[in-house]
């Protein structure tokens, strides 16, 4: 009984179902992979899509010709025999070191120009960012401390508020900060996830895209209430956050006056007491 061309038939089949697979995991699975509320997110969003069309063949591969020999290299019944010795293959092995490394090579310089292109993808870039968006940008100032948030307004006569709300379609520039111990600042919709060290102030740019509720919470294990650090941010028109500022300037407008002047890092208690 003659063999069939096993290579000529994987190959149709794995390229078959690649065809298939992509577009899938392009429109279908590709939205799924992440957030759409700033540009920042949409952006984060996109190369994980790339990141997953790439792996898609390279999966099937692996899959497909694990099925491939459980059904058509299966040892007969009854029969222990020994395979064909195989003594490798210069073109197959050349072929899989060249392939492979460029994909390896390719996908890390492809992570590393995305983490700049989107001033740091929402991650924080610390004090002095390489890359900063042109153009006006409302800083908004990132206080974490056991076991809340609260958001300084510097330009807005640096009033301290217990809840986040930003204007859409404006580039933000976020100062994360701590006051105690180390927290993280995550707001999920946005795709923002920065560090919050006492001592530093590490900058993450967000524009948000879309008027909507997000999500903030600590990413970052910081003692007792730590699963309590929650809060919902708001994502709101500029005419809406006008309003919203000036009504914060006026209730806290006595805490403002006893607050430590606007500064880009705050010293902790006792070290605060002390000078
Ligand atoms: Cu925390």
């Amino acid at each position: 009984m003659s063999e069939p061309n096993h290579a000529r038939r994987f190959t149709t089949i794995w390229v078959v179902a690649t065809v298939i697979a992509l577009p899938i995991v392009i429109f279908v699975l590709g939205p799924l992979l992440g957030q759409s509320g700033s540009e920042q997110a949409s952006g984060q969003r996109t190369d994980m899509t790339v990141l997953a069309a790439v792996a898609t063949p390279i999966i099937l591969l692996v899959m497909l010709y694990l099925l491939y020999s459980v059904i058509f290299f299966r040892q007969p019944t009854g029969g222990a025999l020994e395979g064909p010795a195989v003594r490798g293959d210069a073109r197959i092995q050349t072929t899989w070191i060249v392939v492979t490394s460029t994909i390896v090579l390719g996908l890390a310089v492809f992570g590393t120009v995305q983490l700049e292109a989107d001033y740091g993808s929402g991650s924080g870039n610390g004090p002095t960012p390489l890359t900063v968006p042109s153009g006006p940008k409302l800083p908004v100032q990132v206080i974490a401390q056991q076991w809340y948030f609260t958001y300084r307004y510097p330009t807005y006569g640096g009033v301290e508020t217990p809840h986040l709300v930003l204007p859409v379609n404006k580039m933000i520039e976020l100062n994360v900060t701590s006051l105690d111990i180390i927290h993280s600042f995550w707001a999920y919709q946005l795709g923002v996830k920065a560090d919050a060290n006492p001592n530093v102030n590490n900058v993450a740019f967000v524009k948000p895209t879309k008027v909507e509720t997000f999500d903030v919470r600590c990413a970052e294990l910081c003692g007792i209430w730590h699963g309590a650090m929650h809060d919902k941010g708001k994502v709101v028109s500029d005419g809406a956050f006008n309003t919203w500022i000036h009504e914060q300037q006026a209730r806290f407008a006595a805490a403002t006056k006893v607050l430590p002047p606007y500064s880009k890092t705050y010293l902790p208690e006792p070290t605060r007491r002390g000078g």
